[in-house]
C-alpha cells in the first residue's frame, strides 16, 4: 500500500493535487501537511498534519513513523515573494528540497515529486517555443533555486536511484485555490475581478506573453507523469510542459465575450521585469513524447470552464 506524504498542501496546486492523490490511492493513504493549522479547514477528506518543511527531524519522524512511500514536495517561496525576501527563499527551497531527498534515499521511498518552473530561463534563453535544453542563467531568486534544484534531482537519481520526477510548470490558472505570490496570480485575480464587477488592476502590460495551464491539465500531467513506468521517465532534472500562452489582453477579451462591461488598466510593477526574463511560449515535445503528455484546455476553454463554476465555489 502506497502511503502518500504531501507538503504545502495548501497551496494553490497541493489544494488540487492531494484531493486527486486521494481519489487515485485512497484517502486514508494520503498525509496532507501544511505550515498553518488553519489550512485543516481543506482537508475534511484526508489526515492533516502542521509540518514546518524546514523542520528536519519532524519531517524524518513522520516519513518514518508513517511509513511514507511517495513524497509530493510542493512548498516553495514563489518568484514575486522571493524578491522580497531572497535569501529565505533560498534557504527555504534548497534545504526543503535537499530534506526530502535525502530521507528519499534514507528511506529508499518509491517515488518524490517535485514542482519546477519556466522560471529556470532567463533572459537570453531563446522566448518562442523554448526547447528542453538551452541557455537557463535564471536572474531571479526563485528560478535559481528551481534551476539547482533540478540539477540536485538529476544527481539524487544518477547517483543514489531516487526516482525523484519534476514538471516546469508554466502559470497555473484554477478557481478552486488562490495563487500564492508569483507573477502569474494575474491571471487568477482577473477572474475574482470580473465576476466581482470591479476593475481589474492588471500588474503586467497587456502585450506580455506568458506560458499558462489550467489547473486541471496540471494535475493530468503530474499524474500522468508519476503513473508512467520509470523507464520512460527519461528527463530527471525536470520536463518542459505546456497547453497554452497569452497576455493579459488576451486573457481580458476572453472574459469579455461572458461579462462585456468588465474594465481593465495596466500598470506594470517590479514583476513586469520578472515577466520579461521568461519565456513567451515552451516547446514539450519531450514530454509528449515520453510519456503521452496532451493538453485539453486552450483560453477560452479555460475561461468558460472558470466562469461557470467560480461563483459556486467557497474558498
Ligand atoms: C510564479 N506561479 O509566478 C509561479 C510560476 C511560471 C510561474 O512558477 O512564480
Amino acid at each position: 500500500m502506497e502511503k502518500i506524504l504531501v507538503i504545502g498542501a495548501a497551496g494553490q496546486l497541493g489544494s488540487e493535487l492531494t484531493r486527486s492523490l486521494a481519489d487515485q490511492f485512497g484517502a486514508e493513504q494520503v498525509i496532507a501537511t501544511d505550515l498553518n493549522e488553519s489550512a485543516k479547514a481543506k482537508f475534511d477528506f484526508c489526515r492533516f498534519q502542521v509540518l514546518d518543511v524546514m523542520d528536519k527531524d519532524g519531517l524524518r519522524n513522520l516519513v518514518k513513523n508513517e511509513k511514507v512511500t511517495q513524497i509530493y514536495h510542493l512548498a516553495a517561496v514563489l518568484s514575486a515573494v522571493g524578491e522580497k525576501k531572497p535569501l529565505f527563499a533560498w534557504e527555504l527551497n534548497m534545504e526543503s528540497l535537499l530534506h526530502v531527498l535525502e530521507l528519499a534515499k534514507e528511506f529508499k521511498l518509491n517515488k518524490v515529486y517535485w514542482p519546477s518552473s519556466i522560471a529556470v530561463f532567463g533572459p537570453n534563453t531563446p522566448k518562442i517555443n523554448t526547447p528542453q535544453y538551452c541557455v537557463k542563467e535564471p536572474n531571479t531568486v526563485y528560478g535559481i533555486s528551481k534551476q539547482a534544484g533540478e540539477r540536485w534531482c538529476e544527481y539524487y537519481f544518477q547517483k543514489f536511484n531516487v526516482d525523484v520526477r519534476s514538471l516546469r510548470y508554466p502559470g497555473l490558472i484554477g478557481y478552486k485555490s488562490l495563487p500564492g505570490g508569483g507573477t502569474t496570480d494575474y491571471a487568477v485575480d482577473i477572474y475574482h475581478k470580473a465576476l466581482a464587477g470591479e476593475k481589474f488592476d492588471c500588474f503586467l502590460r497587456e502585450d506580455s506573453s506568458l506560458p499558462m495551464m489550467y489547473m486541471p491539465d496540471a494535475i493530468k500531467a503530474t499524474l500522468d507523469l508519476m503513473n508512467a513506468p520509470s523507464e520512460s521517465v527519461k528527463i530527471r532534472s525536470s520536463y518542459n510542459l505546456a497547453a497554452m500562452n497569452f497576455t493579459p489582453k488576451e486573457s481580458y477579451e476572453s472574459i469579455l465575450k461572458y461579462i462585456p462591461d468588465f474594465k481593465i488598466e495596466y500598470n506594470p510593477d517590479f514583476r513586469q521585469a520578472i515577466a520579461d526574463s521568461w519565456p513567451d511560449s515552451i516547446d514539450d515535445t519531450c514530454a509528449r513524447k515520453d510519456w503521452g503528455w496532451k493538453h485539453d484546455y486552450d483560453l477560452d476553454a479555460m475561461t468558460k470552464d472558470i466562469l461557470e463554476n467560480l461563483p459556486n465555489f467557497k474558498f
